[in-house]
């Protein structure tokens, strides 16, 4: 089953649980904008895997599952003269900032982001197009990156911004702050024991293995921490939720 129509009837099947957690206190969903924000059938699907263990984990696989061609989506070469002189000195003076509502911004260099405690899992992605690959990604948590920033309690939403773009904008992508602080939710340095190629996103990609594969931001640049969806792009709080009719929230 492609994994948009698992999600539906998931979300189908949810419904007693979703009525049960409606009831449910919760900050994120008592405001109006945010439920404006998602369509109604997205909503829900949001809702059950709250109510039924959002921060359950994802299946992790043996190396004996490892897919022996991890295939390459979306942009593989950002085209920016600043993105490809880094790519050209290996990174060495290449970044990540952390910025936004945070009380201690932070401008990362790969080596230091190495020298924290990282998380190596094996994992599926599923792209919403219908393939799915088995990876292995290193990493450092998220959760780690914002402690670090001192993440300030009014930030709802981290942002990635991305060196690629499409026809001059540039990529990005968000997620809330349960799946910031996921156990799993890492930026990922590392692929299949390696440095992350470039086709895969070098030198930071996202990795979020409860959702489909566009959450998965390449070429990190930047992690913005925000109170609302409403500034970044068109407030759909992703490239593609801006332009197609990808949800924000494609759990799986
Ligand atoms: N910056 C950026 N991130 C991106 C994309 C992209 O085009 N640019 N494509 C997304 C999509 S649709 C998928 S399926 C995955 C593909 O990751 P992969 O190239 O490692 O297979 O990256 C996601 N993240
Ligand atoms: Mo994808």
């Amino acid at each position: 089953m492609r994994p948009l129509s698992r999600r539906r009837l998931l979300a189908g099947l949810g419904l007693a649980a979703a009525a049960t957690a409606l009831s449910a206190c919760d900050r994120l969903g008592r405001s109006p904008a945010f439920r404006n924000f998602l369509a109604s059938g997205e909503w829900l699907s949001y809702r059950v895997h709250r109510a039924i263990g959002r921060s359950a984990m994802a299946t992790e696989y043996p190396e004996s599952q490892l897919s022996p061609v991890f295939r390459t989506n979306g942009n593989t070469r950002p085209r920016s003269a600043e993105y490809l002189r880094h790519a050209s000195q290996g990174f060495a003076d290449w970044r990540l900032a952390i910025d936004g509502l945070v009380d201690a911004p932070q401008s990362l260099s790969l080596a230091a982001l190495r020298a924290m405690p990282s998380r190596t899992q094996i994992t599926r992605h599923d792209c919403v197009e219908g393939w799915s690959a088995i990876g292995k990604w290193t990493g450092v948590p998220l959760g780690a990156l914002l402690e670090r920033a001192r993440l300030r309690p009014e930030a709802r939403f981290i942002v990635f911004h991305c060196a690629d773009d499409f026809g001059g904008t540039p990529y990005y992508e968000s997620v809330d702050l349960v799946d910031a602080f996921h156990e799993q939710t890492i930026l990922a340095y590392g692929m299949n024991g390696i440095d992350l190629p470039m086709g895969h996103g070098a030198p930071l990609r996202l990795r979020v293995e409860r959702q489909l594969g566009y959450k998965h931001a390449k070429f990190v640049m930047r992690v913005e921490a925000v109170k609302s969806l409403a500034e970044t792009g068109q407030g759909g709080g992703g490239y593609w939720e801006d332009r197609g009719d990808y949800d924000w929230y494609a759990g799986i």
